[in-house]
């Protein structure tokens, strides 16, 4: 189902519970969840919705045309921050994955990065296990998953991803934030040598 921008938690909310077995996610970009969708996410996170939310994290609107997003790193240039963002214009870049750490409501919570083959398989034991608290009732689960937009950011495809390993995960770390029924903590990217494969 399409929902307005923004919109997908509380539309997600609706259907999940008219249809409590079905599997619901939302599939949101960053200006889409953290920049119009704010109060939508916060509160589904916060009512513990039992379902799940893949975040796109690109530090950019890139369909619109590279705008700057709430996630746009100080110094980053976009269509709209030519000279690179500043925190006195436009703030500080938003860390979603904190700010919903701060609430009782989610269930899952991490963020991870589409780099590296051994990033990705992270993101996917991420992924998976947001589902499977989904499936389990246990409630709220969302991945944030940081992703290149090599056109917006002026570069070229490895460029991009050098980018995110680089420079993208120091304001952003890579982190398993919450894990209700398992360890608080736990570190995401190296999940594999963490041995949770049983
Ligand atoms: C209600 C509403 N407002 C604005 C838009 C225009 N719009 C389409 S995509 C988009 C933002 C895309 O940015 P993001 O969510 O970060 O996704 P990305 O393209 O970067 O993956 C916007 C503002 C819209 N479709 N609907
Ligand atoms: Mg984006």
């Amino acid at each position: 189902m399409q929902a307005a921008h923004g919109r997908g938690p509380a539309v997600a909310t609706g259907i999940k519970r008219v249809h409590p077995d079905s599997v619901v996610f939302t599939y949101q970009g960053d200006g889409d969840l953290a920049s119009i969708g704010m109060a939508e996410i916060v509160h589904a996170a916060s009512r513990g919705e039992n379902f799940t939310v893949i975040f796109i994290n690109n530090a950019v609107f890139g369909m619109t045309q590279g705008q700057m997003a709430p996630t746009t790193l100080i110094g980053q240039k976009t269509t709209t921050s030519p000279r690179g963002r500043t925190a006195a214009e436009a703030g500080w870049p938003i860390r979603i994955c904190e700010l919903l750490d701060t609430l009782e409501g989610p269930a899952y919570i991490a963020r991870e990065a589409l780099t590296t083959p051994p990033r990705i398989r992270s993101a996917k034991k991420s992924i998976r296990r947001a589902f499977e608290a989904q499936l389990a009732g246990e409630g709220f689960g969302i991945v944030e998953l940081l992703s290149t937009c090599p056109t917006w950011w002026g570069m070229d495809p490895l460029e991009a991803i050098r980018h995110i390993d680089d420079t993208m995960v120091e304001h952003y770390p890579l982190r398993v934030f919450r894990d209700r029924p398992a360890a608080h903590d736990r570190p995401a990217g190296q999940q594999e040598e963490a041995g949770s494969d049983a």
